[in-house]
């Protein structure tokens, strides 16, 4: 079979099996890998120390596998048809990331990409090697997913398709032979700049630039212990991920909506109540979100997640699930309780968190209690000061008198 033949049955077979869109590059060093070495001396990895490991690799990924030639680049939309506004509207609920709501997508793409993989063998010249990747190896997915023609980086980072927007997770097939290639996706992002101007927390450092560390995303889904204190306001009710910077972007606007079955959100998923969530024990979290992107913040990190969504919703309603959440077995748990009971009663929390304090070990939750203590008295030293200021006007003017 000719090399143009057998791309094109390759590519023919990867829609009739699903995915929306697929295009091949060559396997090369290209500009953005610099940006990435870049990126993590920048720090902006933060705490993902697997992206760390390996940087060359990730760069060339003929470092890892010298006899690759071709990398075959295929999308998947999971744009289900649900509206997003929902979310603006009741603090009662936490926001989960559409890309969340249904299957774990790397076992979605993978199932398809064996199938894939499976045809080419059966077409491909006899020495045939191939390795499939979605997510689960050292490679820039998106650098390919640009040289192969199926999107370009958005100043958001994601990967956009002039068609069907950036609702796409990638997948790809790396193999030893070689195809006709696709050219590389123009930048049509022009002037616009709202994904930069949306985002809750500045974590676009420049165009095309992520600071991840300031990122939802990050914040809800990768971070282990505590969200700093200073962006968890920020968060608002992201209790998993983040859409912000995907919602605006114009190319999103008309984007076609996926027929995929397991991405169709479980019911529980969207938009859920967060009141229904703060209370799940270890064994309860691991049966829900079973097959569900979500099990990757572990129990601990998604009730974290879900107290800050408490403490940012001004509702009084919860003050009791938080108190319950200060008796948790965790020490982030209950460091993140205290904060959002703080964030809810004010002052009216001294009582609760000094006798909290009175009975807590971990050194966690005594920093996060004792700081919120100082905040307090440095908040009635500033009234006070505030009282004694107004006190010694009033005396200058009655002296007038
Ligand atoms: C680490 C990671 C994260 C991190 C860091 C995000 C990031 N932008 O890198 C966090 C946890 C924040 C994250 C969040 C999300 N992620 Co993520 N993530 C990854 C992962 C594992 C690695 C990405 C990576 O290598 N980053 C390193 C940095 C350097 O890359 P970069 O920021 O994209 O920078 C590139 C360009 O911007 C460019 N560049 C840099 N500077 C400049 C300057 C100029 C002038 C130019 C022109 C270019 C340029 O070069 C860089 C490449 O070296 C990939 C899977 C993979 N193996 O590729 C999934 C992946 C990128 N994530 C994905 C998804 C779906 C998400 C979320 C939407 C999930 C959610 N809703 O919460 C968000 C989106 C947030 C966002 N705006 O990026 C999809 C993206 C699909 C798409 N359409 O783009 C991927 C590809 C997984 C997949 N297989 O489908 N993610
Ligand atoms: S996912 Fe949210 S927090 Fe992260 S860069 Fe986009 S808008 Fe900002
Ligand atoms: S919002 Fe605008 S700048 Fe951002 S990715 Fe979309 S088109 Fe590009």
């Amino acid at each position: 079979m000719s090399s143009e033949s057998l791309t094109k049955s390759v590519k023919d077979k990867a829609l009739e099996i699903g995915f929306d869109l697929v295009g091949i590059s060559p396997v090369g060093s290209f500009p953005e890998n610099q940006f990435y070495k870049e990126w993590l001396a920048r720090g902006f990895a933060g705490e993902m120390k697997y992206m760390e490991k390996e940087p060359e690799r990730r760069g060339d990924i003929r470092r890892l596998f010298p006899e690759a030639k071709s990398v075959i680049s295929c999308g998947l939309n999971y744009n289900t048809s649900y509206p997003y506004s929902v979310k603006e509207n009741d603090r009662q609920k936490g926001w989960i990331s559409r890309y969340a709501w249904g299957e774990d997508y790397h076992e979605v793409i993978q199932r398809k990409l064996l199938i894939l993989l499976e045809f080419i063998k059966s077409v491909a010249p006899k020495g045939i090697k191939a390795r499939i990747y979605v997510d689960t190896g050292p490679l820039l997915e998106r650098v390919y997913g640009k040289y192969s023609g199926i999107g370009w980086f958005g100043k958001n980072t994601c990967l956009i398709n002039q068609k069907i927007g950036s609702w796409i997770f990638v997948g790809e097939i790396i193999t030893n032979i070689e195809l006709d290639y696709d050219s590389p996706s123009p930048d049509r992002c022009g002037t616009c700049t709202r994904c930069i101007d949306a985002c809750p927390t500045g974590a676009f450092i420049e165009p095309y630039v992520i600071d991840s560390r300031l990122c939802i995303s990050y914040l809800t889904i990768e971070l282990r212990g505590k969200i700093p204190v200073e962006l968890r306001d920020k968060v608002g009710n992201n209790i998993f991920g983040c859409d912000i910077c995907q919602d605006v972007c114009p190319w999103n606007r008309r984007a076609k909506v996926t027929d995929e079955t397991s991405f169709q959100p479980r019911e529980e998923l969207y938009n859920p109540d967060l009141s229904s969530l703060s209370q799940l024990t270890e064994e309860a979290f691991r049966l829900k979100f079973k097959g569900s992107p979500m099990k990757r913040a572990k129990r601990k990190g998604f009730i974290r997640n879900i107290l800050v969504a408490m403490g940012n919703s001004g509702l009084k309603g919860f003050i009791p699930f938080l108190k319950e959440s200060l008796k948790d077995k965790d020490p982030t748990v209950r460091a993140h309780a205290a904060w959002a009971l703080w964030k809810l009663e004010g002052e009216e929390s001294h009582h609760t968190l000094s006798s909290h304090l009175e009975v807590e070990s971990e050194s966690m939750v005594r920093e996060e209690i004792v700081s919120i203590m100082n905040r307090m008295d440095r908040m009635e030293l500033k009234i006070t000061n505030h009282k004694f200021q107004n006190l010694n006007k009033l005396k200058i003017r009655n002296s007038k008198y």
